[in-house]
């Protein structure tokens, strides 16, 4: 199995990039930000929880998140692996993934995929988003900036556990969508 872990700050692509690898490598994407967004649509007990932390651009409780998380991967499925999209967000989310992936999977993570991108491309890709994707935490720079903040006072710190692992692979994730999904590709090809 090739299991990805694909990392990076708000806005850098890390859906967008999902999208690519699936289809390339048939693997199963489960996006904790997508999950979220699917409860708050539907009004659910999770939903609500999840929307007043996200509407003010800071992380949902960790294990809120690990447990949405570990239902997700539980779920039968057919495929050659799967993408964490936007989890882990925090060293403790990073181990309750290993954990998961262990005893649920009974595999490892393969490769961590970092998309490095400025902090002002940022936030003029997430204010472009908010004015057609009807996303309250893209509607306002402030929240935006809000969720860089955390980013870099939270997540940030996930990055040194794959890099001690030594399954830390940054990417430049500037440039045309597809150029940027070949790098990946080849990255993982590596590991295949
Ligand atoms: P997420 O849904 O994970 O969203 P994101 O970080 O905003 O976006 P992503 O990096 O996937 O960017 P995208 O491809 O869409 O999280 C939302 C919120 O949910 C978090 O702030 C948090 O509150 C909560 N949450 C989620 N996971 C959590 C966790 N594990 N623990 C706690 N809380 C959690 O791209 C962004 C934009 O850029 C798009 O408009 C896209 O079209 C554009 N774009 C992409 N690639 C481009 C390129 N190469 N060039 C130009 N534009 C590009």
């Amino acid at each position: 199995m090739i299991n990805i872990v694909l990392f990076g700050p708000p806005g850098s692509g890390k859906g967008t990039q999902a999208q690519n690898l699936i289809k390339k490598f048939n693997l199963k994407q489960i996006s904790t930000g997508d999950l979220f967004r699917y409860n708050i649509k539907n009004g659910t007990e999770l939903g609500q929880l999840a929307k007043s932390y996200i509407d003010k651009g800071e992380l949902v409780p960790d294990q809120v998140t690990t447990e949405m998380l570990k239902d997700e991967v539980k779920k039968p499925t057919e495929t050659n692996g799967f993408i964490f999209d936007g989890y882990p967000r925090t060293a403790n989310q990073a181990e309750a993934l290993e954990t998961i992936v262990k005893e649920i999977l009974n595999d490892d993570i393969s490769i961590c995929l970092s998309l490095v991108v400025d902090d002002e491309i940022l936030v003029e890709r997430l204010l472009k988003r908010g004015e057609t994707s009807g996303r309250t935490d893209d509607s306002n720079e402030d929240i935006i900036r809000a969720r860089i903040k955390e980013y870099y006072a939270k997540t940030a710190e996930v990055a040194e556990l794959y890099k001690k692992q030594g399954k830390y692979v940054e990417v430049n994730g500037v440039g045309a969508v597809d150029e940027i999904s070949e790098k990946l590709f080849a990255e993982v090809e590596k590991i295949k």
